[in-house]
C-alpha cells in the first residue's frame, strides 16, 4: 500500500513539473512538451488530489480556477503605498526632471531604466515563502482591492517563485494588461455572444480583473508585468533597479523585454523616440515610457514629493483618444462600391494632428456601437490608421439625437445599394455607372504605384469626371492641352506637366499595369505573381480559374475575381482602348515558373496565433519555399509573433531580427487581398 507520505511526494513532484511547463509556456515562451502533455499531467494531478483532498496547497496549479464567486471584493491596505508618476507631456519637461535629479543628487549624468509604460492596471502581489498569499489593486494607492483569487488565474503570475534565494516576504509590483490581439479577440467573441465590447485594452483588462467570478478571468487573456517591488527594501536586492528586474526575471516573472538602461538625459529622449517608432509594433497597448534612476542609494535619497516619487517619471506619447462631437453621418463610396459611413466630426485634436472625419466602418459597427448623429464620441487615432469612432458617452447624450440608416440608393449614382450575406459592407450595385466607383478606379490608376501619372490628384480626377470630359481611365490619354488648361486652377504649365506625365506613364511594366486595372482581389504582389507566370497579358485575359490558380498566392476567390473582370466586355474595352492610346510594356521572360517568394527565408513562430494554427502557418509558409524554424539564430529571418510570445521575441529583438504581428503575416500569406 502507498503511504501517505508517498502520495504527498507524488503530488510535489507533479505540482513542480506543471508549474515548470506552466512557466515554460507562459513567460519564457518555450513550451518543452505538447499541450495534451501538459493537460494529462494536470488531470493526473487533480485525479489524486481529489482523492487527497487534504493534501491540497495554494500554489497547487490546480488552484489557478475553481474559487467560488465572491460577493464583492475585500478591501487591503497597502503597507507601502504604490505611489504615482509625475507625467511630462514635452522634452522640456524631461529636461527639468532630469536637471533636477542632477542638481538634487550632485551627479553630472545619471543612469536610468527606462520602461515602455504599458497602459493596463497596476497591481500588487504579496509572495510569502515563495507562495503567492495575494493579488490585490493599487485602488487610490493606499488601499484597494484583494482580487487574489482572479490573479490566481494569469498564467504569467507564478503561483510559487522560482529559484532558493527568494526573501521570505516580497511584494512584487507590476501591470496587468491584455495583449493586443487577446483584446481584439476578446471583443470579437463578445460580439457573438452580444455582450458587452470593450473601448480599449486598458478597460477590457480592468473589466476581466473585476469579475466577483474568476471562471470569467480566467477566461479572458491577461498577462502579468512586473515593473517593481514594495514592501521589502528593494536595495536588499540589488543595488541597481536594472538589475532588480533580472531578480524578478529570476523568479520565473515577466518583464518587458523592451527595457534598456539609458545615460543622461539624450539617452531618455533617444528611448523615447525608438519606443514611438515600435509602439505599432508591440503585442500590448502603451501610452509613453517611463525613465527610473537606476542606482537604488540614490532614488532613496532623491525621495518623493507627495505622492510621486522624484527619482522617476512617466514621458507620455500625445493622447491618442479624445472626445468630440459627432455632426453628421456621411457616406462614402469606394472603388469596389463598398458604402462605408463617416462621422463628421467636431474638429479635435488627437494624437498629434486635428481630426475632422472618423470612419464607423459599416452599418453593423454603427449599430453595434449605437452611435447616432449629435452624439458626443470617443475618437481614436493610432499610429498612422484612419481615425474611428471608438465608443459613444453616453450620459451625454442629447434627447435630439439621429440615428442612422444605411441608404437604400447610393447617394453618389441612385442604384440599388445591395449588402450580400456573410458581408459586413453595403455595395453600390452601379459598378462603372457610378461616378464615385469611376473616380476611385481612376485614382487608383494613376496611383504612384500603378501608372504614377504624377500631378494628376484627387481634386482634378473628380472635375474631369464630373464635368465629362473622361469616362474611364483610358480617356485621360485623349485629352488635349486646351481641354487640361481649361480646368479650374490650371495653369498653362500645370496642363503641359500633366501632359507630359501622361505621356511619360504610357511606358510600364506589365505588374504595374494589371495592379493599374484595379481588379479585386488583386494587389501589387498579386499583379507581380500573375506578369511573371505568364509574362504577356493575352494569356492572363484568356486563363480560366483552374489555369490561374497555377498562380502562386492565388487561390480560387482569387483567381474567380480576375476572371470575371477579363469576361466583362467593358473592361476588355478599356483595355483595348489603353493599348491604342499607346500604353506598352516588356513581355517578360517566362523561365522559372512558379517562383517561391519567400525562398532562403527562415521563419520562426512564437505565441499563438488567432486567425489560423501555427502548423497551417506553417504550411503556407513552406508552400511558398520558406523555411520553419523552432528557435531563433542569427540566421532567422523574421519571427512571427502571436499571443503571449516570451523569450524568442525579445531574443529577437536582441538580435535585431524583424517581427511580424499576426495581421502583417496574414497580409505576407495572402498579398492579394486588399
Ligand atoms: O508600465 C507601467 N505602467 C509602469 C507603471 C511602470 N513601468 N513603472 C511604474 N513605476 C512606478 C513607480 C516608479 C512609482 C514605482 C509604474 C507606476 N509606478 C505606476 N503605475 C500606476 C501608478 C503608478
Amino acid at each position: 500500500m502507498t503511504s501517505k507520505k508517498d502520495i504527498a511526494s507524488k503530488l510535489q513532484q507533479l505540482r513542480d513539473t506543471i508549474s515548470l511547463h506552466n512557466y515554460r509556456y507562459y513567460v519564457l515562451d518555450a513550451p518543452e512538451i505538447p499541450d495534451a502533455e501538459y493537460d494529462r499531467l494536470l488531470r493526473e494531478l487533480q485525479t489524486l488530489e481529489s482523492a487527497y483532498p487534504e493534501l491540497i496547497t495554494p500554489d497547487s496549479p490546480s488552484q489557478r480556477v475553481g474559487a467560488a464567486p465572491l460577493k464583492e471584493f475585500a478591501e487591503v491596505t497597502h503597507a507601502v503605498p504604490m505611489l504615482s508618476l509625475n507625467n511630462a507631456f514635452n522634452d522640456q519637461e524631461v529636461e527639468d526632471f532630469d536637471r533636477r535629479v542632477r542638481e538634487r543628487s550632485g551627479v553630472s549624468e545619471v543612469v536610468y531604466t527606462a520602461e515602455p509604460k504599458l497602459d493596463g492596471l497596476a497591481i500588487s502581489l504579496v509572495y510569502e515563502n515563495a507562495v503567492l498569499v495575494r493579488g490585490a489593486t493599487r485602488g487610490d494607492g493606499y488601499s484597494g482591492e484583494d482580487v487574489t483569487q482572479n490573479i490566481r488565474t494569469i498564467h504569467s503570475v507564478p503561483l510559487r517563485l522560482l529559484g532558493a534565494a527568494v526573501p521570505r516576504r516580497i511584494e512584487i509590483r507590476g501591470e496587468v494588461i491584455m495583449t493586443k490581439q487577446g483584446f481584439a479577440k476578446l471583443n470579437q467573441d463578445q460580439q457573438h455572444k452580444q455582450e458587452k465590447i470593450f473601448a480599449n485594452p486598458r478597460n477590457a483588462a480592468a473589466g476581466s480583473l473585476r469579475q466577483l467570478d474568476p471562471r470569467i478571468t480566467a477566461a479572458r487573456p491577461l498577462v502579468f508585468y512586473a515593473y517593481g517591488i514594495g514592501e521589502i527594501a528593494a536595495n536588499e536586492l540589488s543595488r541597481q533597479h536594472s538589475d532588480m528586474l533580472k531578480h524578478l526575471q529570476s523568479y520565473g516573472l515577466r518583464v518587458s523585454p523592451d527595457i534598456q538602461v539609458v545615460t543622461g538625459l539624450q539617452g531618455c529622449i533617444e528611448y523615447y523616440h525608438y519606443i514611438a517608432n515600435k509602439r505599432d509594433a508591440l503585442e500590448y497597448a502603451i501610452d509613453g515610457v517611463v525613465y527610473k534612476v537606476d542606482d537604488l542609494q540614490l532614488q532613496e535619497s532623491l525621495g518623493f514629493v507627495s505622492r510621486a516619487p522624484r527619482w522617476a517619471l512617466a514621458h507620455k506619447f500625445p493622447a491618442q483618444e479624445e472626445m468630440t462631437r459627432v455632426l453628421a453621418i456621411d457616406i462614402q463610396v469606394g472603388r469596389t462600391g463598398t458604402l462605408t459611413p463617416v462621422a463628421r466630426l467636431e474638429p479635435v485634436f488627437v494624437g498629434g494632428v486635428t481630426v475632422t472625419n472618423a470612419t464607423l466602418h459599416n452599418q453593423d459597427e454603427i449599430e453595434r456601437k449605437d452611435v447616432r448623429v449629435g452624439d458626443t464620441v470617443i475618437v481614436r487615432r493610432a499610429g498612422d490608421v484612419i481615425p474611428e469612432v471608438a465608443s459613444v458617452v453616453l450620459s451625454q447624450r442629447p434627447g435630439d439625437t439621429v440615428l442612422f440608416k444605411m441608404p437604400a440608393q447610393c447617394p453618389v449614382c441612385g442604384s440599388q445599394v445591395i449588402r450580400l450575406e456573410n458581408e459586413a459592407a453595403a455595395r453600390c450595385s452601379g459598378g462603372l455607372f457610378c461616378a464615385a466607383q469611376r473616380k476611385q478606379a481612376i485614382k487608383h490608376f494613376a496611383g504612384r504605384r500603378a501608372m504614377d501619372i504624377e500631378g494628376l490628384g484627387e481634386k482634378l480626377i473628380d472635375q474631369l469626371v464630373d464635368t465629362g470630359m473622361i469616362h474611364d481611365s483610358a480617356d485621360l490619354y485623349l485629352l488635349g492641352f486646351e481641354q487640361i488648361a481649361g480646368l479650374e486652377r490650371m495653369g498653362d504649365k500645370s496642363a503641359q506637366n500633366l501632359l507630359d506625365a501622361l505621356q511619360k506613364s504610357k511606358s510600364t511594366t506589365l505588374p504595374r499595369f494589371l495592379f493599374a486595372l484595379g481588379i479585386r482581389q488583386v494587389g501589387e504582389s498579386t499583379a507581380k505573381a500573375l506578369a511573371l507566370y505568364f509574362g504577356k497579358l493575352a494569356p492572363i485575359m484568356q486563363a480560366d480559374v483552374i489555369m490561374l490558380q497555377q498562380v502562386p498566392d492565388v487561390g480560387p476567390v482569387v483567381a474567380q475575381s480576375i476572371a470575371s473582370f477579363f469576361a466583362e466586355p467593358h473592361n476588355r474595352g478599356v483595355i483595348e482602348k489603353l493599348r491604342h492610346c499607346g500604353i506598352h510594356w516588356p513581355d517578360i521572360e517566362v523561365t522559372a515558373r512558379a517562383p517561391l517568394p519567400l525562398k532562403g527565408k527562415t521563419f520562426v513562430i512564437t505565441g499563438s496565433l488567432v486567425s489560423m494554427g501555427r502548423e497551417a502557418v506553417k504550411e503556407r509558409l513552406e508552400a511558398l519555399g520558406a523555411k520553419v524554424s523552432g528557435s531563433v539564430s542569427k540566421k532567422t529571418d523574421y519571427v512571427i509573433v502571436g499571443v503571449d510570445p516570451g523569450s524568442k521575441a525579445s531574443k529577437a529583438q536582441e538580435l535585431g531580427i524583424p517581427i511580424l504581428e499576426e495581421a502583417k503575416l496574414l497580409a505576407l500569406l495572402n498579398p492579394g487581398n486588399d
